[in-house]
């Protein structure tokens, strides 16, 4: 815990503007990277450089400007920090003493230089050779009873290359178990769309903003975690556009901003209210609200009113009756209840829908993580089909991914479900019969692991017993493996929380320069709008013992299938001929690859849905109706509290930059949790009180998080919110979205208890 005093303020200024500035320049400093980071900054989203190591959303085309964020230049500054974590810090800590550190510690350690391996007898990592590191690993797979007996993590940093190389690998040793972090992210679109319009990735792109006439932003916090879509936003403000946002904490971003890289903004201390209309939205609400809106749209068409688009309809569409039948049957009185919102405020945010001929609707996870989070994505694609908001400039559905690369691994292969076409295209393109039957999502994987069946787990990128639900679990879970490997460019603790044996393995990180036989090499990225950039990195390796994830892919793969006919040695030196690979094995989307990444701003994925093309069974895209109001199962409890883990404004995923969330007035605390003052003073609790948090729920675990301060913040009435990871203990397992696995980690059923020091203000 940082030492500073926790302190908890209002935070009124508009966000970005000269908090953003001077956090770069101050995480820059801290990380005592000034002149190189500044220098990489220059190349970071431009021509020729490095994309953005942080979120997953696009660089505006052909910009002259600096194309990064507070948040870009934080992750840059800890990827390219001067700090070390080398054998003599190994030597000087035991796994025991690394596990009572903090993750914000184990982070600041710095960089990884060498492969290092655990050693029991003295609890502590030393250091291994990079042949004998992969030569374990082969050991320990080619030992398996099954190849279903290993999982094979990946998170969403991995560029394509790695991660298409990867899913071949383990599908030639024999298995479909990818657990990933998309799993516990945007899987709900990923499962959700394809039935409804036909694939599973968003259908806008940067320039729809231009043209849109409505923006929705549902369950998404931009300002913290895509920053740089906040400059479509503020110009659509600029243009008069009606921003509608959805959310149960009214974001600072989502309401008042200021451009950092607006020279006038910026001198003049001015800045650009976001939203038009603020939907302070219970907790699971979205389904209520959704219908609701979808209630007002037919009730005006059957006034009269020419509010659908029945020609797209009748075209394009399936199942309009259904739905049809479905929103009118829905009550209004339940709707407002369960959404906690007005029927008046509803119905306004209905007509800036129907008024608008062009909507964008966006979402994140508050809309994803939910038990039925698929389904309600499937709702948004509905409201959007009624005005075929499809295949014209500045409309669509815009999932904002999390990850610079995770809807790219997904399209490269990473996927536990793989469709029988494209099994039969690495068969055909690799020689080897690909496994048929499905893997493990995460949930899965972890379910393994507690049985026992699973005994191997690689983790390529990664905090994976962060990451996931059930921490206590997860711990128990992975100490019970074989061997556990952590691909990785800084401590964390998946690292300490370990197998008998365990590998981490130091790789080149997305700033850096790779070199290989054949030369210097680049890899390539594909963001939240289906471009596809090269990324070429400009620092030099943190260590020279620090590989490429595409050398260590290949020679895991070596080391596991030594009599592999696949040309592993070959693509360790010559990323292109990956490419090529790739090209072959998805030629509706990647034809000619190796000619069109040469585009100075990459290319654009085909999207069928853009062309009014729905690659689904039906050639249709269908209206999917979800029943009821609910998207969470209910839970019969007066004290029920909903939960919403989230991310600070400091932190990326399991990475804590700093202890502060300043857009939300903390500083120097992250055991937090937000609570409405009524529902608090309720409970007969001061603001400031500590407490302790447990979750309700039937499988007699007990899940309890202690050393809570609550703080009185305009939360809707039942609903709390406080920090990922910190809370994860108190997500059960079981408690996911079964379409895609998604763990429902904004809406986990909680009760306030007395705590340690319960009552005391601080
Ligand atoms: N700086 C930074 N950038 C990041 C990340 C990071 O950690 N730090 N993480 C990256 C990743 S992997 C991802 S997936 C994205 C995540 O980006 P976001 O999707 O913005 O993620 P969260 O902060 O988890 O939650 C988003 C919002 O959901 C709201 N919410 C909670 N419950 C509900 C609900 O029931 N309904 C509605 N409508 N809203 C709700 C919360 O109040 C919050 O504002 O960001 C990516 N970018
Ligand atoms: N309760 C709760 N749980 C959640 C969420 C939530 O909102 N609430 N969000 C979920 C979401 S959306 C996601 S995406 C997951 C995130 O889950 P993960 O993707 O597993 O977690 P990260 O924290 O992003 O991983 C950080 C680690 O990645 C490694 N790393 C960084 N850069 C690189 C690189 O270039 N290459 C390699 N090989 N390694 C690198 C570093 O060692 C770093 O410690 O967490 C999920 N878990
Ligand atoms: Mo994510």
């Amino acid at each position: 815990m940082a030492e500073d005093k926790p302190r908890y303020k209002h935070y009124t200024s508009p966000a970005g503007g000269w908090g953003a500035a001077a956090a770069t320049a101050k995480v820059l400093l801290e990380q005592s990277v000034v002149t190189k980071g500044s220098r990489a900054l220059l190349s970071m989203n431009q021509p020729g450089g490095f994309k953005c190591p942080s979120c997953a959303f696009p660089d505006a085309v052909c910009t002259k400007k600096l194309e990064f964020c507070e948040n870009g230049a934080k992750a840059l500054a800890h990827e390219a920090t001067k700090f070390r974590v080398t054998r003599d810090f190994f030597a000087a800590h035991s796994v025991t003493d690394l596990m009572a550190q903090s993750d914000y510690w184990l982070e600041r350690q710095g960089r990884l230089t060498e492969p290092m391996r655990y050693d029991a007898a003295s609890d502590h990592y030393v250091p291994v050779s990079w042949d004998d590191a992969f030569a374990l690993i082969g050991r320990h797979l080619r030992g398996l009873d099954s190849p279903h007996h290993a999982e094979f993590y990946t998170s969403g940093r991995t560029p394509n290359e790695a991660a298409f190389l990867y899913s071949i690998f383990v599908r030639e040793f024999g298995t479909n178990n990818f657990p990933d972090c998309s799993n516990m992210c945007h899987e709900p679109t990923s499962r959700g769309l394809p039935p409804a319009i036909g694939v599973g990735k968003g259908t806008v792109v940067l320039e729809d903003f231009d043209h849109a006439e409505a923006i929705f932003v549902i369950g998404q916090n931009p300002g913290t975690n895509a920053p740089r879509m906040m400059t479509q936003l503020v110009e659509a403000r600029k243009r008069g556009v009606p921003i509608v946002a959805v959310n149960p904490m009214p974001e600072r971003a989502l309401i008042r901003f200021t451009e950092p890289q607006d020279v006038v903004q910026m001198a003049t201390f001015g800045s650009t209210p976001i939203a038009s209309e603020f939907v302070h939205i219970r907790i699971g609400g979205d389904l209520a609200f959704l219908k609701g809106m979808m209630k007002a749209l037919f009730e005006r068409e059957t006034a009269g009113e020419a509010i659908l688009d029945h020609d797209f309809i009748a075209e394009h569409t399936e199942g309009f009756a259904a739905l049809e039948a479905d929103i009118c049957a829905q009550d209004w009185g339940a709707m407002v209840a369960a959404s906690g919102i007005s029927e008046e405020q509803i119905r306004r945010c209905a007509d800036i829908y129907i008024r608008s001929k062009a909507t964008i609707i966006c979402y994140g996870m508050g809309v994803t993580q939910h038990q039925l989070g698929s389904r309600l994505v499937q709702q948004i694609a509905n409201i959007l089909l009624l005005k075929g908001n499809f295949g014209r400039p500045g409309a669509g559905i815009s999932p904002i991914r999390g990850h610079s690369n995770v809807q790219g691994d997904r399209t490269v292969g990473i996927d536990e479900k793989p469709t029988a076409a494209y099994l039969d295209r690495v068969r055909d393109v690799f020689g080897f019969d690909p496994p048929r039957e499905h893997g493990h999502h995460t949930v899965e994987s972890v379910e393994a692991m507690e049985r026992g069946t699973a005994r191997v787990f690689i983790g390529l990128g990664g905090n994976f017993v962060r990451a996931i639900p059930d921490t206590d679990r997860a711990y128990d879970a992975m100490r019970k493996l074989d061997l556990t490997v952590g691909i990785a460019t800084k401590l964390n603790r998946g690292h300490l929380v370990h197998g008998r044996d365990a590998l981490i393995l130091p790789v080149v990180a997305r700033s850096e320069r790779i070199e290989t036989a054949a030369g210097e090499q680049f890899v390539t990225i594909e963001d939240s709008m289906s471009n596809v950039t090269a990324s070429r990195g400009v620092l030099d390796p943190a260590s020279p013992d620090c590989k490429p994830e595409v050398e260590i892919v290949c020679r895991m793969a070596m080391a596991a299938l030594p009599s592999s006919r696949t040309g592993w040695a070959r693509y360790i030196d010559d990323y292109g001929a990956i490419r090529d690979k790739i090209a072959e094995v998805y030629p509706a989307l990647y034809e000619g690859f190796a000619e069109r990444i040469t585009a100075p701003l990459g290319f654009h994925l085909d999207v069928a849905p853009r062309r009014l093309v729905w690659l689904t069974p039906n050639g249709k895209a269908n209206f999917l109706v979800l029943p009821g109001l609910a998207i969470n199962a209910p839970v019969d409890d007066p004290d029920m509290l909903r939960l919403a883990t989230v991310r600070s404004h400091d932190q990326f995923n399991t990475t804590i930059y700093s202890y502060n969330d300043r857009y939300r007035g903390v500083y120097n605390d992250r055991m937090i949790l937000f609570v409405n003052a009524e529902d608090r003073a309720a409970r007969g609790l001061e603001a400031g009180a500590k407490v302790a948090l447990e979750t309700i729920a039937a499988d007699g675990i007990d899940r309890r998080v202690d050393g809570l301060t609550l703080i009185d913040y305009p939360m809707p009435r039942g609903a709390v919110a406080g920090y990922y990871p910190e809370l994860n203990p108190l997500l059960p397992l079981e408690l996911y979205d079964r379409i895609s696995g998604c763990p429902a980690a904004k809406s986990i059923p909680v009760r306030i208890v007395a705590g340690q020091g319960s009552g005391a203000p601080r």
